[in-house]
């Protein structure tokens, strides 16, 4: 590792090079210079104590789908998925932009460990980075410092990654892959996913490509544990696309009714899971994280009360907008503050544009957060019972649905649909497919992708059931049908019952659907139309879908897995 970090000082000559040991002492001494050339500025001591807000550049507030690449040696090993460029190309060009890129700058080596220290399931990485507010989200986002570097030596392998702000120029950013090589270099962004590379860049990217040929998954999924009235757990993992709602779901408090009977969920990840069969056969899951980086906007005491409580101290809130009295605000914040400077630091002018950017975030710990599940530190991971996969879709597809078994839930996952968010830069609103919510995130080639999740199906392992939700579908009139939010536990306790054999379900060509009657809906309110479409199966509607998923995975070629395309004309056929 000294080798590697004496290279990179060399062609980034900073002034001076610092080794993150984690400790509360680097911390201040970070957060100290950063209040001082206005990196962080610190919100109100009394409503938030320890908290503080940054302001990105304008043009530096997502992660930048069109500038990232992975850099296999075979182009077709990165996929259609991915943008591809040749690995020595791909160095070259960025490490032009590194040449230097720290003079006067201090840079900082941050030995990190996804996962519990002590799990056989985490995997470690350094990331050197000349900005100290990456320092401190990968502080509170991984495990961070003198136990991470312990593990790094005794390991001897680790995932490098190299990070500079540089000028934060849009024509001069990339953020580039080299799985073979388990290296990351991203270049001129200081955003989240494309900086904090414990995150997206090792944990899934390039850790998914590990996991294909170590047996493993690598998920845009978070973990949750559902307790029911008899005290039995069982634990969920659901894959949602960017800013569709694992955040929420993960933190989920029962609604009213279900709360008096004793349900409980608990929060072990809201992002990314990487689990594997375990001796019985079954699927073992761990949150790679220690920490959340959160969409703020719309998140209330009302929709996400365990989020709004995680966040009363030591959080960084990023892009938000600020109120007279400098407490942090975004839309839907709903607690009867306004904001008086929106998040470029602008006098707020609702006119103009919102106080909170769309995908303005917060970053704060996991164990603030008062569901988070002791399971979380459990180094084996928990066994998981089912796999939610769900997409943002105004129409078509209804509320919730089963795959009839393995096969059918890969293609159920490979078929994703979803409406682009804020997350990513380009247009909001568009339907894209977004496979397993992986399409931003897979280090390797789709079609290999899905043949690797077939493969788990191997007669031995037990794996869990697979389903798909929509809390997203929309009506006539263009409101949400579905109440969503706390109210998802109805379908969860509907999947866990489908689980253990005792809920109903109608057969339909798309998979079982709860029947009138199956799923407890008791105080929802629900008209004719939203009962309907949430629980309806459109014949013709799904016939053009599913056209449409056919001639997507046409895309990828003859290395698109047979077993998946049987699978889908099986559908196509049971569709006429
Ligand atoms: P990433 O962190 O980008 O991966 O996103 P995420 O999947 O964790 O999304 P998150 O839970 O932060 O939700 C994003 C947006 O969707 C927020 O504005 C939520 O308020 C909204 N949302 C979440 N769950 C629901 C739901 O059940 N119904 C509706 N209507 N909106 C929801
Ligand atoms: C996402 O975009 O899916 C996120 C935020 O979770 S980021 O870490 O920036 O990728
Ligand atoms: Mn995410």
């Amino acid at each position: 590792m000294n080798a590697w970090v004496a290279e990179v000082a060399a062609l980034t000559r900073p002034d001076r090079v610092h080794w993150c040991d984690g400790s509360d002492a680097e911390n201040a001494e970070l957060v100290r210079r950063m209040e001082a050339d206005g990196t962080l500025i610190r919100l109100n001591e009394q409503t938030h104590p320890n908290s503080f807000l940054h302001r990105s550049d304008p043009d530096d507030v997502a992660r930048v789908e069109h500038l990232t690449f992975v850099c296999t040696p075979e182009r077709d090993d990165a996929g259609p998925n991915n943008h591809w460029m040749a690995p020595a190309e791909a160095h070259a060009k960025i490490d032009a932009l590194f040449d230097g890129c720290m003079e006067g700058r201090t840079m900082y080596v941050i030995p990190y460990c996804m996962g519990p220290i002590d799990s056989p399931l985490s995997r470690c990485g350094v990331e050197i980075t000349d900005s100290p507010y990456v320092v401190a989200n990968m502080r509170i986002m991984t495990r961070m410092g003198a136990p991470a570097l312990a593990r790094i030596e005794k390991e001897g392998s680790f995932v490098k990654g190299l990070h500079s702000t540089g000028e934060l120029d849009p024509n001069r950013r990339f953020i580039m892959h080299f799985p073979a090589e388990l290296t990351i270099k991203s270049y001129g962004s200081g955003y989240g996913g494309n900086a904090l590379l414990g995150k997206k860049c090792h944990a899934l990217r390039i850790a998914s490509y590990q996991a294909r040929s170590e047996g493993w998954l690598a998920e845009h999924m978070l973990i949750l544990g559902i307790t029911n009235p008899q005290g039995e757990t069982h634990h969920i993992a659901a894959a949602f696309p960017s800013a569709c709602g694992k955040t929420n779901l993960a933190m989920l408090i029962p609604p009213e009714g279900y709360l008096k009977d004793g349900w409980k969920i608990t929060t072990v990840g809201d992002d990314i899971c990487w689990m594997r069969p375990g001796k019985d056969g079954r699927l073992y899951a761990i949150n790679p994280e220690a920490g959340f980086f959160g969409v703020a906007p719309g998140t209330s005491k009302k929709s996400n009360p365990n989020a709004l409580a995680c966040l009363q101290r030591d959080a960084i809130f990023t892009n938000v907008g600020v109120t007279a009295d400098n407490q942090p605000w975004w839309e839907g914040i709903g607690n009867g503050l306004t904001p008086v400077t929106d998040w470029r630091g602008e006098p707020y002018d609702a006119d103009k544009r919102p106080a909170a950017h769309p995908n303005s975030r917060f970053t704060v710990s996991a164990r603030s957060c008062p569901s988070y599940s002791p399971e979380a530190e459990n180094p084996e991971g928990v066994p998981i019972s089912a796999i939610v996969f769900g997409g943002r879709r105004a129409s078509l597809v209804p509320l919730v649905f089963e795959a009839r078994d393995w096969t059918h839930g890969v293609l159920v996952g490979a078929a994703m649909g979803s409406e682009t968010t804020a997350a990513a830069t380009g247009a909001v609103g568009v339907m894209r497919r977004d496979p397993m919510a992986m399409k931003p995130f897979c280090g390797y080639n789709f079609a290999d992708y899905f043949s690797h999740w077939l493969s788990f199906d191997n007669g031995s392992n037990k794996l869990p059931k697979i389903f798909h939700v929509n809390w997203f579908r929309k009506g006539d009139d263009g409101t949400f049908l579905w109440p969503g939010f706390g109210d998802n536990l109805r379908v969860l306790e509907w999947m866990i019952g489908r689980v253990k054999g005792e809920a109903g379900a109608v057969e339909t060509p798309i998979g079982n659907l709860p029947a009138a009657g199956d799923l407890n809906l008791d105080g929802v309110e629900l008209g004719e139309e939203a009962r309907a479409k949430l629980f309806g199966f459109e014949r013709d509607g799904w016939k053009a879908e599913f056209d449409s998923i056919g001639e997507y995975l046409d895309t990828y070629g003859p290395r698109m897995p047979q077993a998946l395309k049987d699978e889908q004309r099986r559908v196509v056929e049971s569709l006429d």
